[in-house]
């Protein structure tokens, strides 16, 4: 038994009592609201609330993310209502996230850290292996915990304030909350070993060259290309979804043949989906859009 994955919870729960108020004359678009701890919101939008917008809500720490907060973050994915089919992440204030609160930095032994360490992996787990596909929204700071949050989504939109770098080098400290597995994929291990050991600050144009974010919008807009991107996705087959969350990751990990059988696999799951044949055949009766050019 990993004990790390719920240490701390027992006094920490009351952070995410979430109550989901259900107007009776939801309009498309419209936003349901929810409430939640102090420190995250979450609203439900659209005709049938099927995007979840999580919010960030420690602006006068810069989003920092205290032990609290991260197992709301856990807390929030493990139990999105039945409704949402993508969901989208961002912080309130000028920043997205300015990483682990180092307040609650303490001198930890070995097991300890380790427990720490493991209760990151096992929240910022629930976003990555969750339910839904989950975009960041990303503006202003994206720096050491909240890059290794941003890089646990699954799409990151940077408006142009955003920056992105991993100060824990010269904190004297390591990241610890899954950044050196995830932060690699995006960039590779030659320019994140960069980042922390000189402290390079990626801007939003730079960061989206080299692969911390696929979207770079104007300032203010990260949230509304956030919402257009999950609104499309949550219109997708819940299998090719969930298809691309949880077995894209782990064919590309695998050896090429193992990987060509597990994709035989899958693929034969979605393609046989009563949902998927209606898609099919709808694109044949022409009744379905075609693909366009941008
Ligand atoms: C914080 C934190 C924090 C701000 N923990 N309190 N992360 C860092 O090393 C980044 C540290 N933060 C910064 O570099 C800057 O705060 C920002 C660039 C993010 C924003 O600057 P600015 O000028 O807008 O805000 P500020 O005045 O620096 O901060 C406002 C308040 O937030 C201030 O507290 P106050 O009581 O004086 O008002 C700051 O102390 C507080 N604050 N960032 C605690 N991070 C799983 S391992 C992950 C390891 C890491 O993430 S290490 C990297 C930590």
């Amino acid at each position: 038994m990993d004990m790390g994955l719920t240490i701390g919870s027992h006094d920490l729960h009351w952070l995410l009592f979430i109550t989901i108020i259900i107007p009776s004359n939801l309009s498309e678009n419209a936003t349901m609201s929810t409430t939640s701890s102090a420190d995250l919101s979450l609203r439900l939008h659209g005709e049938h609330s099927e995007v979840a917008v999580i919010t960030l809500q420690r602006a006068k720490k810069r989003n920092a993310l205290s032990d609290g907060l991260i197992l709301a973050i856990r807390d929030t994915f493990q139990n999105l209502p039945a409704s949402v089919r993508a969901a989208v992440i961002d912080g309130e204030g000028e920043h997205f996230c300015a990483g682990l609160d180092l307040s609650e930095l303490q001198e930890r032994d070995a097991s300890e850290g380790i427990f720490h360490s493991r209760m990151w992996h096992q929240a910022l787990d629930c976003v990555e292996k969750g339910r839904v596909p989950v975009i960041a929204a990303l503006h202003g700071a994206v720096v050491g915990g909240g890059l290794e949050l941003a890089s646990a989504c699954h799409i990151r939109v940077a408006d142009d304030s955003t920056f992105f770098a991993l100060p824990e080098g010269t904190r004297g400290i390591f990241v610890g909350g899954g950044g050196s597995v995830r932060i690699p994929k995006l960039i590779g291990a030659a320019r994140m070993t960069d980042m922390m050991l000189t402290g390079r600050v990626y801007n939003a144009a730079d960061g989206e060259r080299i692969g911390l974010a696929q979207y770079l919008v104007p300032g203010g807009t990260a949230l509304d290309k956030a919402l257009e991107l999950a609104t499309r996705i949550a219109t997708n087959a819940p299998m090719t979804n969930y298809a691309l969350m949880h077995a894209l990751p782990r064919i590309a990990e695998q050896p090429g043949d193992h990987g060509f059988f597990t994709e035989a696999l899958i693929s034969s799951i979605a393609q046989a989906a009563p949902e998927a044949k209606a898609r099919v055949r709808a694109f044949l009766e022409g009744k379905a859009a075609k693909v366009k050019k941008d």
